[in-house]
């Protein structure tokens, strides 16, 4: 029997391309890439990587022809929202391709809250997850769906406002729109199929998901290391961002003063570093991490 491998469609060329190979790749992942381009395998796992459209990979994962799927959760978004919800569910953010899908409408558009949207043509490629929103909201407003240069509708007269993804707002801003509200957070997600793994296919995708969850728990966590008054510990304890409990280890010939070290799981600024000097901390080291598991 061959032995099985675990399938992962990936976006083949566009924003989330390449990152999503150095995911992989950060995860311990040695990749081979095929002659056509169209895919990798892994050297070292029972994996091979497809290469496709961004708009073809929930479906795939949806099918069952891929495994896991790396995405935007605004792609994701759009076909769970539509009239028939796939098979397959988001497992972990990714942490990158962050973007938010907005409510934008020329300079001079009055808004004066969701209320304004009534009866207001607005165009995007995301309309069901438009949808969603505006009968959240209670709001009757005209959808118009277009499949790309949405910023450009109101100028043709297509729609008074639009609904697409913003980033930097240049976009937005070289096209005379104003951002008027967010409907949807987006960033780059891991998208599993809700087929049950055996076998070995079980044991990768376990392996596959744990390592990524390493990766990402790692890219923000800092080690932090000081020297401390006893007295100011439970200070220390409430300033570090995601400590869980620090480690307090005694200094040789001082009563007063403890070493504390702890794994911040999240970001830690020079702002923390002055609110610890704040409390008496001294000699505060901060140090990469480079897997957590
Ligand atoms: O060829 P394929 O179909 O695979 O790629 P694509 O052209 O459909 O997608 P691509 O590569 O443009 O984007 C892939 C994913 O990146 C999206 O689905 C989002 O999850 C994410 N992402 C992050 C973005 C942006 N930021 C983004 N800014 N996708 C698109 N944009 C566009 C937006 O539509 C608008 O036209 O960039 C413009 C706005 O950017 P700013 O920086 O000017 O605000
Ligand atoms: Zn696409």
């Amino acid at each position: 029997m061959t032995p099985q491998r675990l399938h992962i469609a990936i976006q083949k060329s566009g924003r989330l391309a390449e990152k999503s190979l150095d995911l992989i790749r950060d995860a311990g992942f040695r990749l081979q890439r095929s002659a056509s381009d169209l895919s990798y395998s892994v050297e070292n796992a029972p994996i091979d990587l497809w290469c496709v459209r961004d708009d073809d990979i929930p479906t795939f994962v949806a099918d069952g022809v891929a495994d896991f799927g790396i995405v935007g959760r605004n792609v994701l978004g759009e076909r769970v929202a539509g009239p028939a919800a796939p098979r397959l569910a988001e497992v972990m953010p990714l942490g990158f391709g962050r973007c938010r899908l907005c409510l934008a409408a020329p300079d001079g558009f009055s808004y004066a809250g969701r209320a304004s949207l009534r009866g207001v043509r607005i165009a995007t490629s995301y309309p069901n997850l438009l949808r969603q929103f505006l009968n959240q909201e209670g709001i009757d407003a005209e959808i118009v769906t277009m499949r790309g240069a949405v910023e450009v509708a109101p100028r043709l007269g297509l729609a008074e406002a639009i609904c697409d993804l913003v980033s930097t707002g240049a976009t937005l801003e070289a096209n005379g729109l104003e951002a008027l509200d967010t409907i949807f957070e987006s960033e780059a997600v891991l998208v599993r199929s809700s087929k049950v793994f055996e076998g070995t296919l079980a044991r990768t995708a376990e392996s596959l998901v744990t390592r990524l969850r390493g990766v990402i728990a790692s890219q923000d966590a800092k080690y932090v290391m000081m020297n401390a008054p006893r007295t100011a510990l439970a200070e220390i304890a409430r300033i570090l961002p995601g400590a869980a409990a620090p480690t307090v280890i005694p200094l040789a010939g001082r009563d007063d003063l403890v070493a504390v070290h702890a794994v911040c799981q999240e970001s830690v600024f020079w702002e923390t570093l002055e609110a610890l000097k704040a409390v008496g901390a001294s000699a505060i080291l901060v140090l990469p991490i480079e897997k957590i598991m």
